[in-house]
């Protein structure tokens, strides 16, 4: 295990949609076979960016245009090459999302539950967002969400093993 550590640098990954804890995809990043994840804390984005759901799937999209939207919630991991190469497959990069380097805020759980703001208890690291790079100008037009939960009150149930089957003519 540790020897693995060696051979394959940790990446750091920002997860806002069906990787995070207790959504659809997670059990991806949970799973050994996959390789190594860690959870660090909670992430918020430093700029601005639209989270959507769309498709006929209910799929969850950071778009990429800065300054549009919110600054968005999710999690953050350590992953090893092998659990980034499973989550570029899951997430079609670069042909479907495109993995982009950022610059993210990283707290841990306990200092968000303070009386602080995240801003206070946070820190400044890069993570890898996975983004919808380009899309049509509709996707625009619905809610621009904080974080995502599958199971919020908006109601879209997202539709597992079904992000293969999106076509680009769903969003683009
Ligand atoms: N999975 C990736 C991108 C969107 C999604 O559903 C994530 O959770 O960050």
């Amino acid at each position: 295990m540790y020897e693995n550590l060696f051979k394959s640098p940790l990446h750091r990954v920002f997860v806002y949609g069906t990787l995070k804890q207790s959504e659809p995809n997670h059990g991806l990043m949970k799973d050994t076979a996959n390789g190594y994840a860690k959870f660090l804390g909670l992430g918020k984005t430093t700029v601005q960016y639209p989270l959507v759901i769309a498709t006929k799937y209910n799929i969850p999209f950071l778009l990429k245009k800065p300054n549009t939207g919110n600054y968005v919630f999710g999690e953050i991991y350590d992953v090893d090459s092998n659990m980034l190469k499973r989550l570029d497959e899951l997430e079609e990069h670069p042909q479907f999302y495109e993995r982009t380097e950022e610059t993210v805020l990283l707290a841990s759980e306990a200092a968000f539950k303070s009386e602080k703001t995240f801003e206070e208890v946070s820190e400044s690291t890069k993570a890898w967002i996975y983004f919808l790079p380009k899309f049509k100008s509709s996707l625009l037009d619905g809610t621009m969400y904080k974080s995502y939960s599958n199971n919020g009150s908006h109601g879209l149930k997202y539709c597992e093993n079904y992000e293969e089957a999106a076509s680009l003519d769903d969003v683009l």
